[in-house]
């Protein structure tokens, strides 16, 4: 028994924030970021937003900021609006045909289960079967200058209390800071992420990282090279965990069929919408892998939606939900993002759980689009 919703107007918004701290990967850096919100409004005049995290380049997923707009006004928004629903999870249904763009997606499906969450008055956590009061978040930081310059950034957030630490590699920096982290800490959680940059002839330098005691390395190899991935696993004792090459649930099953992963990041970007972040986590649980939830610098709405979903039962690693204060002077949700010593509230207000601030989005917003009256 549920209530019919029809979404009688879609808006997207291009909203410009610069980030606190500018943030190096092993592909490209970035001091700002644009990404889109969707808002969502239904007939009762209740409103839902969510948020497209695409990057601003096709480095770490296919889609750029420009083809998620093209995508999602032209074949996303135009399937929903003024189309009876009852369910979130029909709407990715109404997309069915349309392949891969997987940002654009995730954006669209976040705003209809916040519209749906808020019209049930419900939390949007316990609308998605979350069962967790607070969740644990670590961090992720980037390639810095120098060894000196990433001690610095761990002391920092150590100091802030967070208990679990990843740092991007690259092939001139891996061996070197990892060592020095790890000297330096002995005992954090500490993990690696790659973002796909190394190759096959790369396997015996990171067997190096073996030693070092990392809870993970994430995405060693390319999102397709699932092959290099199970023969990573099946020579080194630290497990492997899979970003990039997960994009459906589909694509776990073969990681598992293959042996490629011990891990699953679940970004809810990357699969297309929380209904396929929550099958892709039923799935890895059903299948004895850990979860945990990546982020790509949302701001407030889509860090909001990661906080609901690692509320779920599998997500028994750290996610990365840091406080929006550790990318953003000013987040677009009130109250902001916040952590204390590394445990982040799951909302218990209905919906998305925190205000949207209307007056900075408008003030930050480069380019407008409205679907329906
Ligand atoms: O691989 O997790 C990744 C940011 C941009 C692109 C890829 C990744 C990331 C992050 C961000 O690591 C983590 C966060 O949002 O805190
Ligand atoms: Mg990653």
């Amino acid at each position: 028994m549920s209530t019919e919703l029809k979404i009688v107007a879609a808006r997207l918004h291009r909203v410009r924030m610069p980030l606190v701290h500018a943030f190096q990967t092993s592909s490209h850096r970035k001091a700002f970021l644009d990404h889109v919100l969707v808002e969502l409004e239904d007939a009762s005049g209740a409103v839902g937003w969510g948020e497209i995290a695409s990057s601003s380049d096709p480095y770490y997923a296919p889609e750029t900021v420009e083809t998620c707009w093209h995508i999602a006004s032209k074949y996303l928004l135009p399937a929903v609006v003024n189309q009876p629903w009852s369910r979130p999870a029909e709407l990715s249904g109404r997309w069915s045909k349309v392949r891969g763009n997987q940002f654009a997606k995730a954006g669209v499906d976040m705003a209809a289960w916040v519209l749906w969450s808020s019209v049930n008055a419900q939390p949007l956590a316990a609308a998605l079967g979350g069962t967790r009061a607070e969740v644990i978040a670590g961090v992720s930081l980037g390639i810095e200058p120098t060894v000196d310059d990433l001690l610095a950034q761990v002391q920092q957030q150590v100091d802030a209390g967070y208990p679990r630490v990843k740092l991007k590699i690259a092939p001139e920096w891996d061996v070197e800071p990892v060592r020095a982290v790890r000297a330096a800490y002995p005992d954090l959680d500490l993990h690696v992420d790659a973002n796909g940059i190394y190759t096959a002839g790369d396997l015996d330098h990171l067997r190096k990282l073996d030693e070092f005691g990392l809870t993970m390395i994430e995405q060693p190899f390319a999102p397709r090279d699932l092959l290099t991935h199970a023969e990573l696993q099946r020579t080194i004792g630290t497990p492997v965990c899979l970003d990039e090459s997960v994009e459906t649930v589909e694509d776990l099953e073969t990681a598992l069929a293959l042996q490629a992963i011990r891990i699953l990041n679940i970004k809810v970007s990357r699969m297309g919408g929380l209904t396929a972040a929550r099958a892709a986590h039923d799935r890895a649980q059903d299948a004895g892998v850990p979860v945990w939830c990546g982020g790509m610098h949302e701001f407030g709405i889509g860090r909001l939606a990661n906080v609901a979903l690692s509320s779920l039962p599998g997500f028994t690693l750290p996610s990365d939900v840091s406080a929006s204060e550790k990318y953003y002077a000013r987040d677009l949700v009130v109250p902001a993002v916040t952590a204390v010593r590394g445990v982040v509230q799951v909302p218990e207000a209905t919906g998305l759980g925190h205000a949207v601030d209307r007056d900075l989005i408008t003030a930050n917003t480069v380019e407008h689009l409205t679907i329906g009256p």
